[in-house]
């Protein structure tokens, strides 16, 4: 029986076309720039982001820790949504590693901040308190239902951060999702940024990889910064190759993760015992509640996973499902199948 792996879009496997690139790409000492497949990814990247330089590191949690790092120094603070991932599951690596102090905002059901929030949330010029410096946003986000960023609310927040003198990194883990979903161009929606990182891991299913984008000055300094995290990766073109072909043929496909996503939440939404507002599902990732008292949200992934179907339960209600690259229409019938014998 094949499984149907739900539980994240990083268990997407390299495409045939992604294994031969690796094969034949050509490499050098990324230490010293020297690494052409690498060099060509990054330039890849900094253009399809609007932005004049790119760096390539080995995930998402690296790309937004040397963000961090390279916009902040020692004591200065980033507020950042209550819910996002750099708060949650990044380890608290921007005070582990960068004593960088976050002050979080609650993030609203659409994985905004309020302006107000944010706002009210920028220190004063005193000596009791630490120093803003970054607004951080997560693009689409992760624990709000994957919800897309439009460009106005960045305006909006572009807005304030000029008006502070503040800078702004976006945690694009999968703003191409975000783009597709909105019929966005990434740079536009990465345009009020000074720093973008995003996954070639995720929907777009090449095997290791993240880049951060910016200025050519911050890209110097998160280079930096990755050297000393131990980042600077040698010949890792046999990687960056695969995040060539993700970014040249997977992107589009995306939209079909969507669609697959929105029919599963359909399809929850009629189960007794399940509860999920399809309309708010705009992209590929899912929650839902098991609303039955006997059912905790472990059980019921544990029931589904012997019909071949895996979820990830997150908190004491709530079950996370997301789309990918091998997941097709005809897996999102059986899955709901499944579940449906399970919640009988
Ligand atoms: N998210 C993973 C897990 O860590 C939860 C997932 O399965 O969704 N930003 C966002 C918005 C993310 O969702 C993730 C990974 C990261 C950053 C970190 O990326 P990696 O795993 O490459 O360090």
């Amino acid at each position: 029986m094949r499984t149907i792996d739900l539980r994240s879009d990083t268990m997407t496997q390299p495409t045939e076309a992604m294994r031969r690139a690796m094969a034949e790409a050509k490499v050098g000492d990324d230490v010293f720039c020297e690494d052409p497949t690498i060099n060509r990814l990054e330039e890849m990247a900094a253009e399809r982001l609007g932005k004049e330089a790119a760096l390539y590191v080995s995930s998402g949690t690296m790309g937004n820790l040397v963000s961090q790092l390279a916009h902040c120094g020692r004591g200065d603070e980033i507020i950042l949504g209550s819910h996002a991932h750099t708060f949650f599951f990044e380890q608290g690596g921007s005070a582990a590693v960068g004593s960088i102090h976050p002050r979080t905002v609650p993030n609203q059901p659409d994985g905004k901040m309020a302006l107000e929030d944010i706002e009210s949330a920028i220190r004063g010029d005193n000596v009791h308190f630490p120093r803003t410096r970054l607004i951080l946003l997560e693009n689409t986000h992760n624990l709000c239902n994957g919800c897309p960023l439009e460009i106005d609310y960045m305006q909006a927040v572009g807005e304030i951060a000029r008006r502070y003198n503040l800078k702004i990194h976006v945690d694009g883990a999968r703003i191409f999702n975000a783009a597709v979903a909105l019929g966005a161009k990434p740079k536009d929606l990465a345009a009020e940024a000074d720093s973008v990182s995003f996954c070639l891991s995720k929907g777009l299913a090449a095997p290791v990889g993240s880049v951060v984008c910016g200025t050519q000055d911050f890209i110097n300094e998160a280079r930096r910064a990755r050297k000393v995290l131990g980042g600077g990766m040698r010949q890792a073109g046999v990687l960056a190759a695969a995040g060539i072909v993700a970014l040249n043929e997977m992107v589009d496909r995306l939209a079909d993760d969507h669609a697959n996503a929105k029919k599963l939440a359909i399809g929850l939404a009629d189960m007794p015992g399940i509860s999920i507002n399809p309309d708010h599902i705009q992209t590929n990732i899912i929650f839902f509640e098991i609303v039955r008292g006997d059912m905790a949200p472990e059980e019921f992934v544990q029931k589904i996973h012997v019909g071949g179907v895996r979820m990830l339960p997150v908190g004491p209600q709530k079950v996370r499902a997301v789309t990918h690259y091998h997941i097709t229409s005809e897996d999102i019938d059986q899955a709901l199948r499944v579940i449906s014998k399970v919640m009988g």
